[in-house]
């Protein structure tokens, strides 16, 4: 398996020769050093990126069926590795197997869905005013640094390759530290598919080495960033200081799911676990504040208590496991901290709470009750398998409050009543909203964030707006007729 920098198709050992340890979450072992790339590797690797967008290169001159051609090939190599790729991933970052499983084939869709992209990407002819002919063409960016985080390391990937290399850009990533194996494994599938040289080049390594280089690079035309806000504000900065790239990023969240009294409390609390707990509840659209209808709370936690503690915790590689470890040891004290602060600030613990067994990052899924509005729990973004459940009585009161916060990127609601659904919907500020189901991210529909949870949209026919430029051609003609 290689655990060197992927540049130019070849891996390369990092210049600086440094490395850092990744290890597997569940039993705290080290699996192996990989190579820390830094600015002399992004810049190795930007030269590479830079030489295979020149005007005339093989990818250049490409069909755009060919470019979907090769997209397609990744995808069926994927696919063929699938139960290899799951295994490095769950020993990577500790998700259950069966969980590794589901991600890789859904990688397998979103790549299949751009391969099919990459022909149909038009511009438009407009009737302008004048003895003109004008036409815009949809051209690709240049050359687009991605940087990723390490809760969904695959899937983030396709997310980032699958729309750039439809548009016909080239890609210089760095993925996550705690998670750096399958984004390398993917890496040799980039060559073994036939891409040309310097198409797609991955730089393991630090965020404050690695990451910054990317965004502070002035050869780099586009950054698209998955991870905290904090760090999305980094990297907005460190555009604005060089060269002004295109950002689209994808941020954290605080995302409500409200449930009204007149839906089948038992289907809606299972949606509600299921949207909190989710990947050890490391999940950027999890709902984590659960804004439960008076009349129906009671039970509403009972049932939700009940789920917590039927999760089956566990060894990742049993089929039947449904909850593991955090992915390192800095977000389990994050999560342990939130939950001894909502014990102080008076919420009432129903699940969970503590470590499982004693090895390994792994926290029993947590529920509290009684969450309040201004507790940090129902504030900020844990990151954890802890669900916040929260008392409402009517419509406008629960719009209100769910949309108090400064993220914005998914929100829920469950009801049988169609207009209340639909006002909901309407008046909740936030870039995805699910009616009666939850967390359904699909490879055709887009997702984003509205206010702090990000710019631009990724996924869909509106992730491909992210990755060209538009040019307008405009041709005059000896005479008008329209
Ligand atoms: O994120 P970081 P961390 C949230 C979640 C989590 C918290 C911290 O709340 O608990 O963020 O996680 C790279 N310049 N999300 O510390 O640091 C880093 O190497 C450029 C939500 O892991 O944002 C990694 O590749 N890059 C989120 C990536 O940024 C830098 C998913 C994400 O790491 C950098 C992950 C820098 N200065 C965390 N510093 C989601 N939206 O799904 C770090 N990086």
């Amino acid at each position: 398996h290689p655990f060197q920098c992927f540049i130019n198709n070849e891996f390369v050992a990092s210049k600086s020769g440094k490395t850092f340890p990744t290890i597997n979450p569940c039993t705290e072992e080290k699996i192996a050093d990989i190579q820390a790339g830094n600015k002399a590797d992004v810049d190795a690797a930007v030269v590479a990126a830079r030489k295979a967008f020149e005007f005339g290169s093989e990818w250049r001159t490409m069909d755009a069926s060919g470019r979907g051609r090769l997209i397609s090939k990744l995808a069926s190599l994927i696919e063929r590795d699938r139960c290899h790729i799951a295994s490095l991933e769950t020993m990577d970052n500790g998700k259950p197997v069966s969980q590794s499983l589901d991600d890789i084939d859904y990688v397998v869709q979103v790549f299949q869905y751009y391969a099919g992209w990459c022909d149909k990407i038009t511009g438009k002819t407009i009737p302008t005013d004048g003895s003109y002919i004008c036409m815009t063409r949809h051209e690709s960016i240049g050359v687009c640094g991605q940087i990723i985080p390490w809760n969904y390391p695959l899937i983030m990937l396709a997310w980032k390759w699958g729309p750039a290399l439809a548009c016909g850009n080239t890609v210089v990533m760095k993925p996550a530290e705690q998670t750096p194996l399958t984004a390398l494994y993917a890496a040799a599938l980039i060559k073994e598919a036939g891409f040309p040289a310097g198409v797609v080049n991955v730089i393991p390594g630090l965020g404050e080495e690695a990451g910054a280089a990317i965004s502070e690079h002035m050869d780099i035309d586009k950054v698209c960033f998955t991870g905290s806000t904090e760090v999305g504000k980094l990297i907005m900065q460190a555009a604005g200081r060089s060269n002004l790239k295109r950002i689209t990023m994808e941020l954290g969240g605080k995302s409500p799911l409200i449930i009204f009294d007149d839906v089948n409390v038992e289907e809606a609390a299972q949606f509600a676990h299921e949207g909190i707990m989710a990947n050890q509840g490391q999940n950027c659209c999890a709902g984590s504040r659960t804004f439960v209808h008076e009349k129906i709370y009671d039970e509403f936690v009972k049932l939700s208590k009940m789920q917590a503690e039927n999760r089956i915790v566990g060894d990742p590689w049993d089929d039947i496991t449904m909850h593991s470890a955090q992915v390192d040891d800095k977000q389990f004290k994050k999560v342990m901290e939130y939950v001894e602060s909502a014990k102080a600030e008076g919420a009432v613990l129903q699940a969970g709470g503590c470590r499982y067994g004693d090895k390994g990052n792994f926290i029993k899924p947590t529920v509290f009750s009684d969450v309040k509005d201004d507790m940090r729990i129902a504030r900020e973004e844990i990151f954890g398998p802890v669900q916040s459940i929260i008392k409402f009585s009517s419509l406008d009161e629960v719009v209100q409050r769910a949309n108090a916060t400064n993220y914005g990127l998914a929100a829920g609601v469950f009801t049988s009543n169609i207009n209340t659904a639909l006002m909901v919907a309407q008046k909740m500020k936030a870039g995805s909203m699910w009616i009666n189901c939850y967390d359904i991210v699909t490879p055709q529909t887009p997702f984003g964030g509205y206010k702090m949870s990000g710019q631009g949209r990724e996924l869909g026919e509106y992730a491909l707006k992210e990755y060209t430029e538009v040019k307008t051609i405009t041709i005059k003609v000896p005479e008008k007729n329209s």
